[in-house]
């Protein structure tokens, strides 16, 4: 008599029946994530096209460079007499125009960009600074540096052969210090003369 056959014969429906329902779990798992994923895009889907963009604005790309807003005299951070602090900028093939930017800590920024060619993009360090710049389109935020220091603000949209090479710094300083350097009326950067 062999002890061997009959638990060998127990065993084989038994490890089946393991394996079915370790199967059925799974599709389980797969289909409440896959009904979460679809609900998430309707939802916000939905959301979306109740809440368009509440603000479009549009700019004239054959005219930026020489007159209105983004005239080169204009660009960099300015602070208005009301103490509030713009940074306006401007993308083109393959530079941030000023290529330093100089902001205070602990401050809300408004950041107003442009691009003169292709879509270009930037984000600030690891901040949340973050956005597209679209020839045509004023790109426009608020953020709010936390901590002195220094970030690159590469071009994060592809551009073209020279994208890698594009790029500028951000210098967050003390809001002391900052408040020191600025004038209202002047346009600051930190691109060394
Ligand atoms: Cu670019």
């Amino acid at each position: 008599m062999n002890p061997v056959t009959p638990a060998v014969a127990d065993t084989a429906p038994h490890g089946d029946a393991v394996a079915v329902a370790a199967e059925r779990r799974w599709a389980i798992v797969v289909g409440i994530i896959t009904v979460c994923l679809v609900a998430m895009m309707v939802l916000t889907g939905l959301h979306w096209a109740a809440m368009p963009p509440s603000r479009v604005e549009t700019i004239n790309v054959k005219t930026v460079h020489i007159e209105g807003e983004f005239v080169e005299s204009n660009l960099g951070t300015a602070v208005g007499a009301d103490g509030k602090v713009t940074v306006r900028l401007i993308a083109q093939q393959y530079s941030f125009q000023p290529p330093c930017i100089v902001v205070p800590a602990e401050t809300p920024v408004t950041f107003r960009g442009t691009s003169t060619d292709a879509i270009h993009g930037f984000v600030v360090g690891t901040t949340n600074a973050n956005t597209m710049l679209i020839p045509g389109f004023v790109a426009t935020f608020t953020t709010t540096f936390h901590k002195p220091g220094e970030h690159l603000m590469p071009c994060h949209e592809y551009c073209g052969t020279g994208h890698e090479a594009m790029w500028a710094r951000v210098q967050v300083l003390p809001p002391a210090e900052f408040r020191a350097k600025a004038r209202v009326g002047e346009r600051l950067n930190c691109v060394p003369r």
